[in-house]
């Protein structure tokens, strides 16, 4: 039975190449940071973000705790978007394990955090407060239509963390999606951003990874930060050559994953009872509605599932889709043929 499965990018297979790259790693003890696969990708991410250094780490979500541990001590305070993953989707870690406190501020539809809206959550110097240390931005935005934050709103957050000495870490899980879609170099992007994680794992395609970036004294922390959660691999070039095939390979390609995501998004708008705003979508991720009485998300998703259509049902009236590698233009025309029958 044909199965397209849009339910994430981190679905995605590692490609022949990568297999041959896993399959060929040179390797050594990563604790001793003699792992010399490990070793390249961590340059040559660092070298693709402009930073001074980077951290191969398991994945997006030990990414942002090694991060908010490497940047932040035990009661002080983040900001950062309700709809944050790091917030909603990664079991409030930075709470549980790190002793760090976060202020929410809501989410714009398009993922920025309203700059007033920062201006207000930074505490002043009060016996009764916690001290404000960091700022969380997500780019893309996973809860917001996928939406990429510039390089000018970039700025804009910067100078105000400048202003009150507090720093910049972007949850960039889907990060090239972001400067590929803002036809810009994501060292260009990175530029105003104190730390950046970004992972290999979802539309890069590689089986396993995500690479934090920043200055050295940043990096030797979040080293430390990694070690103390189990996070020190040994011979990790097996997953790292992987992530270096993602970053040769299959950084421009994410383009045609946000032409189909278009693609798909202007389709299921003409399909009567999903209401969605192709002008919205901007990389891979779609959010759309079903309005329809006798139609719940979860109904909607297994009816498409029983004919092979996967998707996400995320909430009382929303889904979600994304698209990736494995997704062809043919793929979504198909897709749009079996919602369709579904929704008749
Ligand atoms: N997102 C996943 C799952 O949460 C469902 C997805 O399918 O979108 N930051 C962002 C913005 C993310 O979208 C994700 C994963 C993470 C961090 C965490 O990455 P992992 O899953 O590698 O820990």
């Amino acid at each position: 039975m044909r199965i397209v499965d849009l339910r994430s990018d981190t679905l995605t297979k590692p490609t022949a190449a990568m297999r041959r790259a896993m399959a060929e790693a040179e390797v050594g003890d990563d604790v001793f940071g003699e792992d010399p696969t490990v070793n390249h990708l961590e340059e040559m991410a660092a070298d693709r973000l402009g930073k001074e250094a980077g951290l191969f780490v398991a994945s997006g979500t030990m990414g942002n705790l090694v991060s908010l541990l490497a940047h932040c001590g035990r009661g002080d305070e983040i900001i950062l978007g309700s709809q944050a993953h790091t917030f909603r989707a990664e079991q409030g870690g930075s709470a549980a394990l790190a002793g760090i406190h976060p202020w929410t501020i809501p989410n714009q539809p398009d993922g920025r955090l309203d700059l007033e809206d920062i201006k207000f959550a930074i505490r002043g110097d009060d016996i009764h407060f916690p001290r404000t240390r960091l700022i969380i931005l997500e780019n893309t935005h996973n809860g917001c239509s996928g939406y990429p934050l510039d390089a000018d709103y970039m700025a804009a957050a910067s100078k105000i963390a400048r202003q009150h000495k507090l720093k910049i870490h972007v949850d960039g899980a889907r990060f090239f999606n972001a400067a590929v879609a803002l036809g810009m170099a994501a060292k260009d992007l990175a530029a105003e951003a104190d730390s950046v994680s970004f992972c290999l794992s979802k539309g890069l395609a590689a089986p396993v990874g995500s690479v934090i970036c920043g200055n050295k004294d940043f990096i030797n922390e979040a080293r430390r930060a990694r070690k103390v959660l189990g996070g020190g691999m040994r011979q990790a070039g097996v997953l790292a050559a992987a992530g270096i095939v993602s970053l040769n390979e299959m950084v421009e390609r994410l383009a045609e994953d946000h032409t189909n995501a278009k693609q798909l998004a202007v389709g299921l708008a003409q399909i009567p009872g999903l209401i969605v705003d192709p002008d919205q979508i901007h990389t891979n991720i779609i959010y759309f509605e079903v309005k329809r009485e006798d139609m719940t998300p979860q109904k909607f998703v297994q009816r498409i599932d029983a004919a092979g259509v996967r998707m996400l049902p995320l909430g009382p009236q929303r889904i979600r889709a994304v698209t990736h590698y494995h997704i062809t233009s043919e793929d979504i025309d198909w897709a749009l043929d079996v919602i369709s029958k579904v929704m008749k």
